[in-house]
């Protein structure tokens, strides 16, 4: 990459000047169309009104909070052009779960959907009160819509460094504490010239469509970098359920869908796959497809789906595979640009069909913002992600479990400290631990062992009470779909929990 890089010009600049302007880059399940062109207008307006109306420098960070729309989309270019880093945030998460995410990247800046923008209140008064706060399409005083219509349209993209900082991504990580990754603006580029190019191969005329939020690192790829980049179009939907989606792939005539495994599965399970009968491309990732799901979309749809294995860490896919280099059972091979290899603890390789941790290596790597735990992620150089693979004769990588307290449900990562704390400032719990359950349906469920006060009646009533306080306090994906109450749990003589016996009691 050359030394001045700006990930913004690349993603829209550089595309209109391949494809034309008027080509469709943003569409939503409403009807709404923007053109490449509209798209850049409205970026450009963004870094206007956060340069000129809002004092952005160039490295102050920019947080973002809103569902999928098309206007998060021209905020997220608008913040690289005017040269600040964008902060993603979940519209999902609750005020404590940011608190510790603005604390940890202080933006100077906010740019929130007015339907989420209550949160991010609260988050500016008790954590950061310098937070400028801009809520938009709201159409309140000082929308950033109102101010971007006034601004003419036309701006110089800073010319920032391939290596500054263009985004930091938080992951909630196994224990619940988050650490934020830190991406350069070469590295938005990398996932297209290595999964984007070489196993997605998305064509212009294709319509992508994708589950996943645009501040997971999965969806900015699915739905902007990857699009953008091909001059194809992105359909923006905001919380569809799997059979909403089904319904939405087939009225847009979606020709390449991104989703987790039980989507697919949902799809399945109420005979709607029909409706994805016009699909090119479908992808999986989040968690691995269960071989049976993945032959059910072969049989009835010729639709043979991308599996692919990625990390916030290192921000896309980094193991997959497409059409004939498709191997049962194997989430596939490392993606052109990467090395992967499974090692022991020590870091030493290990041979086929030995389990163990995997490594990555690659054009982007592990970067905590300022954080103990970059020294267990990178051992030996490898970038270690905490899942367990094994890889057979012929280099195909075969996923196993996680290696660590990370609950992965329905492509959601759930850390399961996290909820364990919430469980624990509910009044009548005495103490809880969290593990993954095994399910049909979401891969995992989280499931709460929970031990009451003396005196608490432990009924379905108050399973439901304790689930709706998780709910209150966390983003609802994390709370535990089973609660399941005890007398005491297990220790050992060090009077460390021991969460492989609970496990085995699912297991039983
Ligand atoms: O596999 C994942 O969970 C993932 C994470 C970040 C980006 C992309 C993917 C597929």
């Amino acid at each position: 990459y050359p030394d001045r890089l700006n990930a913004a010009t690349e993603l829209i600049d550089v595309p209109i000047a391949t494809f034309g302007a008027d080509r469709p880059a943003l569409r939503t399940p409403a009807g709404e169309i923007w053109s490449y062109g509209e798209l850049r207008t409205r970026a450009n307006q963004v870094a206007q009104v956060l340069t000129e109306d809002l004092g952005l420098v160039p490295g102050q960070r920019v947080m973002l909070r809103s569902p999928n729309n098309p206007w998060t989309v021209a905020a997220w270019l608008g913040v690289l052009k005017a040269g600040g880093v964008v902060v993603t945030t979940m519209a999902a998460l609750r005020a404590r779960e940011i608190a510790p995410i603005v604390e940890r990247t202080r933006p100077s800046i906010a740019l929130v959907d007015h339907r989420c923008a209550e949160d991010a209140y609260t988050v500016r008064d008790t954590t950061l009160p310098s937070l400028t706060v801009v809520e938009y399409g709201g159409a309140g005083p000082g929308d950033l819509i109102a101010r971007a219509a006034v601004k003419s349209g036309a701006f110089t993209d800073v010319e920032t460094s391939a290596e500054d900082v263009a985004l930091l991504g938080p992951t909630s990580g196994s224990t619940g504490v988050p650490k934020i990754t830190m991406h350069f603006h070469r590295d938005i580029l990398s996932i297209d010239n290595t999964f984007g190019r070489h196993v997605l191969k998305l064509a212009a005329d294709d319509l992508v469509a994708c589950s996943a939020p645009l501040a997971f690192t999965f969806g900015l790829g699915m739905l902007v970098v990857f699009p953008l980049r091909a001059g194809a179009c992105a359909l923006l939907t905001e919380a569809a359920t799997p059979l909403q989606l089904a319904e939405i792939v087939e009225r847009d005539g979606v020709t390449v869908l991104a989703t987790a495994p039980t989507a697919y599965r949902a799809i399945l399970r109420e005979g709607q796959e029909r409706r994805l009968a016009g699909l090119r491309t479908g992808v999986s990732a989040g968690e691995h497809i269960p071989q049976e799901t993945w032959d059910k979309l072969r049989d009835r749809l010729g639709l043979k789906v991308i599996d692919g294995i990625g990390a916030t860490e290192m921000l896309h896919i980094f193991i997959s595979a497409a059409g004939d280099g498709i191997r049962p059972g194997a989430t596939g091979k490392p993606v052109p640009g990467y090395r992967a290899a499974v090692l022991d603890p020590d870091g030493a390789e290990l041979g086929p069909g030995e389990p163990g941790l995997l490594g990555v290596i690659g054009p982007i790597g592990c970067r905590y913002l300022d954080d103990q735990r970059q020294q267990n992620y990178v051992l030996g150089g490898w970038n270690i992600t905490g899942d367990i693979f094994h890889k057979d004769e012929d280099g195909y990588f075969f996923y196993r479990s996680r290696s660590d307290n990370m609950i992965v449900s329905s492509g959601y990562n759930i850390g399961g400290p996290e909820v364990e704390a919430a469980i624990d400032t509910h009044p009548d719990v005495l103490e809880s631990a969290v593990v993954g359950r095994p399910d049909a349906e979401r891969g995992s469920v989280v499931c709460a062992f929970v031990v009451l006060r003396d005196g608490v009646t432990r009924d379905a009533a108050k399973a439901a009470e304790i689930q709706e306080h998780v709910k209150r306090i966390l983003a609802p994906y994390k709370y535990p779909r089973d609660v399941r109450f005890c007398d005491s749990l297990p220790r050992n003589a060090n009077g460390k929990l021991q969460h492989f016996a609970l496990r085995r009691i699912l297991e039983s």
